[in-house]
C-alpha cells in the first residue's frame, strides 16, 4: 500500500492562475494538483490534494490526516499568519509537516514574515512557485520512508 500524504491548500488558492500572475504564476490549482499527482506517483506516494477557504474545514482535514495519512504538505495561505487553531491541529496530528508557499513571504509585507505553521513544520519551502510542491513531495517521501 502506498503511503498517503495530504496536500492541503488554504484560502484564495482556488484563484491561482486567474489573477496576480506576477506573484503567484500562471498555473491554476488544477495544474498544481496534476503536477503533484505525477510527482507523487513517481515517488510511490498516494496524495489527497484539497483546497478550502474555511479555517475549520482545514482543521478537520488535519485531524483526519492523523488517522489517514503519513504526512501533511500545507500551504495555509493567509491562515499561515493568523491561525493558532491550525497550529494546534498540526501539533496534535504528530505527523511530519512541510510548509509550502508559492511566493517568497520574506520579500513581501512584514505581516507575512511570521508563520504559525512553521512552529509545527519540519521544513519550509517558499518562493519557488509551483515547483515547491514537487520539492515538498521529494522531501516528504524521505521523511515517511
Ligand atoms: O505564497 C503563498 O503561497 C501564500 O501562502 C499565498 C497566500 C498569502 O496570503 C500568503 O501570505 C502566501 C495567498 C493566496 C492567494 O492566492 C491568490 C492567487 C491568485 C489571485 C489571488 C490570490
Amino acid at each position: 500500500m502506498p503511503k498517503q500524504v495530504f496536500v492541503l491548500n488554504g484560502p484564495n488558492l482556488n484563484l491561482l492562475g486567474t489573477r496576480e500572475p506576477e506573484i503567484y504564476g500562471r498555473d491554476t490549482l488544477d495544474d498544481v494538483r496534476k503536477r503533484a499527482e505525477a510527482r507523487a506517483a513517481q515517488l510511490g506516494l498516494a496524495i489527497s490534494f484539497r483546497q478550502s477557504n474555511h479555517e475549520g474545514e482545514l482543521i478537520d482535514w488535519i485531524q483526519e490526516a492523523r488517522s489517514e495519512a503519513s504526512g501533511i504538505i500545507l500551504n495555509a495561505g493567509a491562515f499561515t499568519h493568523t491561525s493558532v487553531g491550525i497550529l494546534d491541529a498540526l501539533q496534535a496530528s504528530q505527523l511530519p509537516v512541510i510548509e509550502v508557499h508559492l511566493s517568497n513571504i520574506f520579500r513581501r509585507e512584514s505581516f507575512r514574515h511570521h508563520s504559525y505553521v512553521s512552529l509545527a513544520a519540519k521544513g519550509v519551502i517558499c518562493g519557488l512557485g509551483v515547483q515547491g510542491y514537487e520539492f515538498a513531495l521529494d522531501a516528504m517521501a524521505k521523511l515517511v520512508a
